[in-house]
């Protein structure tokens, strides 16, 4: 048996509305990988769609916490960023992943700020070239095509999209300095939607597509961005870990439009868990 994995999950608390990490903590956990918080703010809901919510940041625990811990000796096999609550908390997290990186340790930064051609309207436009910042620092990024452009100071475009388009800005996320990346919402037709994942060293891309969903489901990203850090925490590749995520991300989208929720109240992932957990146990031929 080898030595079980440790995750700290760096995200807000959203009270209702399943994202952030009520997503990542249960579906890390599930696949077996230990899964500390950092949470960075609380919120009734999340902001996709609500008002009115309640915001309680947390900038301020973040240090003192990782006092704590460095003086209790802990170590984390990975750091899993997503939503931070402020601009401010981007230098607190790099100076987090400064003070909790070992040797091995897995530095994983979804930059969580926008999506659909628009930076969320909570974030201050200089907000991007923080979270370039953060995505220097990082082993792995998470972005979406949208945070992809932001990132690189380039114009948003429509889909659907060409490959000679999504390999250009997966060269170019690659200078951001993260050696592996995996770039969501890649579709070449409407009825095929996925993820690319991209390792710079190698050089080695690969797709992974299932049928488009209509509809727009939010935390679906920190559905997928959790299941690739549970994933690659059990072993596996970035590209087995993109297929695996793509997989267990639209069938959640899938059994929530059957069941006709409303789009706010994110994605039903937890009945798909015991078939994730069953995939990711599959050895890789
Ligand atoms: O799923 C991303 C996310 C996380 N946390 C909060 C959000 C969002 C997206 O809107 O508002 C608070």
């Amino acid at each position: 048996m080898s030595r079980q994995k440790r995750v700290v999950a760096i995200h807000d608390i959203s009270c209702f509305g399943r994202c952030s990490l009520t997503v990542a903590l249960p579906i890390i956990s599930a696949t077996g990988v230990e899964c500390s918080v950092i949470p960075t703010a609380i919120l009734s809901t999340h902001t996709g769609g609500f008002t009115g919510y309640t915001y309680r940041d947390l900038t301020e625990d973040i240090t003192p916490i990782v006092d704590h811990w460095k003086s209790l000796g802990l170590k984390f096999d990975a750091v899993y960023t997503g939503f931070l609550g402020s601009f401010e908390q981007i230098d607190i997290v790099s100076d987090v992943f400064d003070r909790l990186r070992e040797n091995d340790t897995l530095i994983v930064v979804d930059p969580v700020m926008a999506d659909n051609g628009s930076l969320y309207t909570i974030f201050p436009k200089n907000f991007p070239k923080g979270m370039r910042r953060l995505c220097e620092k990082a082993d792995v990024i998470l972005p979406n095509i949208t945070e992809a452009v932001l990132m690189l100071d380039e114009l948003y475009k429509e889909g659907p999209y060409d490959k000679e388009y999504i390999e250009d800005l997966l060269k170019k996320l690659g200078t951001i300095g993260a050696k592996k990346i995996i770039l969501t919402g890649v579709y070449f037709t409407k009825e095929k939607l996925g993820a690319v994942a991209y390792d710079v060293e190698t050089g080695k891309i690969s797709y992974s597509f299932r049928d488009t969903i209509p509809g727009y489901y939010h935390g679906t990203g920190d559905v997928f961005g959790s299941a690739v850090v549970a994933s690659l925490m059990n072993g596996l590749s970035l590209s087995r870990a993109n297929e695996i995520a793509v997989n267990y991300t639209a069938g959640s989208i899938q059994r929530t439009r059957n069941a006709g929720t409303d789009i706010r109240f994110g994605v039903d992932f937890e009945s798909g868990i015991q078939k994730l957990i069953k995939e990711i146990r599959v050895r890789e031929g």
